[in-house]
């Protein structure tokens, strides 16, 4: 399965400033996420699936995985990321639908279309997912919860899909908050609220906090907010590196980003994944060299495409990625300014990517990252 990725702009980065003179920002951030989307997607257009366990994902033959899984499927423990060979297992009756992503893409231009008459600052994460900075916004005599209700009452209204919306300060906790009362709901952090919020908010839930971090600071007595506030900056970032850093700002509700409203693309990736795994590297090699030609094809198209809005993308670096038979994958990633990659350039990073794990791979992917357009691009298909 070939998969193409067009990633928007985006960071991850939050501000390490010194913060200590640092007035409040008391921005209004709305973070909607749709609820189940690809499935409650399939649901809309074939009504008698309504009520019973689905997915959407390939065939188990093919080796492919769960995208996500409707809340009747979730009861057997479905969910997005799992094989559909273990999938069917859990749930012999489930209902596995192949994913349709023009479908997907349509309702999520619709969706975007509702936010636009609310604001402009609207940065979208993915298909289903966005955040709109709303401090400007003079409807609702300025109330983001009740703005956050009237574009929720218009996706169901014009949509017939449901969305979760979060509202906050901020893009940590307008995030956060998204989750709360999912699905169907709506969550406000007001800033007097957020302290004792993220006080007992559970380490694992801030972004960033994996399994091997969480792990360390459980290890550490660290389990939520509060216990993270006892540590210092210093102390943190001997922790966990300049991710400590992050930490020590977000356990005090302070993350500065701006909701980035410019959505070019910012990394093009080509991935395929193999029915039979790939053993040495030699064969990974020969694979390679057919998924670089798939993708300078993939790169020149888009370049021409970008013409129209004289913009020429300007490679920053290259990534390569592998995901090996155990579902654990590896991406490697170089900065270079090259006005295009060459296949020697990615063997060098297949090896090295390849030789930190010596395992079987089922998954190769290889593209560039790219430098924002000035003035911001726009943003053409996704998927192709
Ligand atoms: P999510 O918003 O993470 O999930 P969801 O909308 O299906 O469910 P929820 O109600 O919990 O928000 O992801 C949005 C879509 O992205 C999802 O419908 C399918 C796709 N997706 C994948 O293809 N693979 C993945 O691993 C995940 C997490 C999502
Ligand atoms: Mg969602």
């Amino acid at each position: 399965m070939v998969k193409v990725n067009f990633e928007y702009g985006r960071t991850t980065d939050l501000t390490t400033r010194d913060h200590s003179s640092k007035q409040p920002t008391h921005k209004k951030i709305i973070h909607i996420d749709m609820d189940c989307f690809y499935a409650a997607v399939e649901i809309k257009h074939n009504p008698k699936l309504r009520g019973r366990p689905i997915a959407v994902g390939g065939r188990p033959e093919e080796r492919s995985v769960i995208c996500t899984a409707s809340y009747e499927a979730r009861k057997y423990g479905v969910k997005a990321a799992i094989s559909s060979y273990r999938a069917l297992k859990l749930c012999p009756h489930l209902i596995l639908i192949p994913p349709d992503f023009e479908k997907y893409q349509a309702e999520s231009e619709a969706i975007h279309e509702i936010f636009e008459r609310f604001t402009p600052k609207i940065e979208p994460l993915s298909l289903d997912e966005a955040y709109l900075d709303v401090s400007e916004n003079q409807a609702f005599k300025g109330s983001a919860f009740l703005t956050a209700q009237e574009i929720r009452r218009l996706i169901f209204k014009e949509r017939k899909l449901t969305a979760s919306a979060g509202i906050a300060e901020n893009k940590f906790l307008a995030k956060i908050a998204s989750d709360w009362k999912k699905p169907n709901g709506q969550f406000l952090i007001t800033p007097q609220m957020a302290p004792s919020f993220i006080d007992q908010l559970a380490i694992e839930k801030f972004p960033g906090v994996g399994k091997v971090t969480s792990k360390k600071l459980y290890s550490l007595g660290i389990k939520n907010g509060s216990d993270l506030k006892k540590y210092s900056e210093h102390e943190l970032r001997n922790m966990l590196g300049s991710f400590g850093d992050h930490l020590y700002l977000l356990c005090r509700g302070i993350d500065e980003r701006e909701v980035e409203t410019s959505n070019e693309r910012k990394s093009l990736t080509v991935e395929y994944t193999y029915p039979k795994d790939l053993i040495t590297l030699a064969e990974c090699e020969e694979k390679l060299a057919i998924i670089f030609k798939d993708f300078e094809e993939r790169f020149l198209d888009y370049e021409e495409n970008m013409k129209e809005y004289n913009y020429a993308p300007l490679i920053k670096g290259l990534v390569v990625k592998l995901k090996f038979h155990d579902f654990k994958s590896t991406t490697l990633e170089r900065f270079t300014n090259v006005k295009f990659p060459s296949l020697e350039q990615y063997y060098l990073l297949l090896k090295e990517a390849f030789l930190r794990y010596q395992k079987p791979v089922r998954l190769i992917g290889l593209g560039v990252r790219l430098k924002p357009a000035p003035g911001g691009g726009r943003q053409l298909e996704i998927w192709k």
